[in-house]
């Protein structure tokens, strides 16, 4: 009888390519929820939780906190800004230990040292869903996007360059980072509804970061 009994529960840290560029870096920071969590909380505090609305009008059900470059409207709509255009307030500076695991990240994905600019945060509710889109306001498509999943489990859905091209779903845990890049950077995709649940650190939420070179 060995310890080797409880391995299965807890692997380690795994690669997975899914496609050209996009790589899933299983559990990749499942040991470090409470200094994320933390970190997320404190740009929250400067940028609370807000739910947008889509060019089409609609009221989107993920609500959304940002830090470094993040959203900002004015008449021409939505756009990356170093600030809050309509009070000049500059957003707060990315948590320094969000800027070290998107370099980690990128160098383990082959991608290489990053320095990401922006850093979007979004909170998914039981229910709450991103419908398929594609990012494309960013300026630079040759760097890659770092992604790391908290809380509730949730189905992404990793589709192909036009809208109507079959998605594959790809199951994504608390502690999952993705680096997204290459020829996967314009992909279309999505999150499916969350399922009702409850995690232990993060509660009844799905909490999302992505890490961009936006402008
Ligand atoms: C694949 N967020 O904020 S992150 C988004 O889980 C967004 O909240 C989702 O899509 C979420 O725009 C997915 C993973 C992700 C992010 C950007 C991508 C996957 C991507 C860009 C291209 C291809
Ligand atoms: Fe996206």
């Amino acid at each position: 009888m060995t310890m080797d009994l409880f391995e299965d529960a807890l692997p380690p840290p795994w690669h997975e390519q899914i496609a050209p560029g996009a790589v899933v870096l299983h559990g990749f920071v499942r040991d470090h929820g409470p200094e994320l969590l933390a970190a997320v909380n404190s740009v929250v505090a400067q940028v609370p939780w807000r739910h947008m609305i889509t060019p089409g009008g609609y009221r989107m059900s993920v609500a959304m906190s940002w830090c470094g470059n993040g959203w900002t409207s004015d008449n021409r709509g939505y756009r990356y800004s170093d600030r809050d255009t309509r009070t000049g307030k500059p957003w707060p500076p990315i948590p320094e230990i969000l800027m070290a695991l998107a370099d980690e990240a990128a160098v383990q994905a082959g991608f290489g040292h990053y320095v990401p600019d922006s850093c979007l945060m979004n909170r998914y509710d039981p229910g709450s869903k991103l419908s398929l889109h594609q990012d494309k306001d960013e300026n630079d498509f040759g760097a890659p996007i770092v992604s790391v999943s908290l809380g509730l489990p949730a189905v992404f859905q990793f589709g192909g360059l036009q809208r109507g091209d079959r998605a594959r779903r790809v199951p994504l845990a608390h502690g999952d980072v993705v680096v997204w890049g290459g020829p996967s950077r314009l992909n279309y995709h999505g999150i499916l509804p969350v399922k009702e649940g409850y995690h232990s650190l993060v509660g009844p939420h799905r909490i999302n970061i992505t890490l961009r070179k936006a402008l």
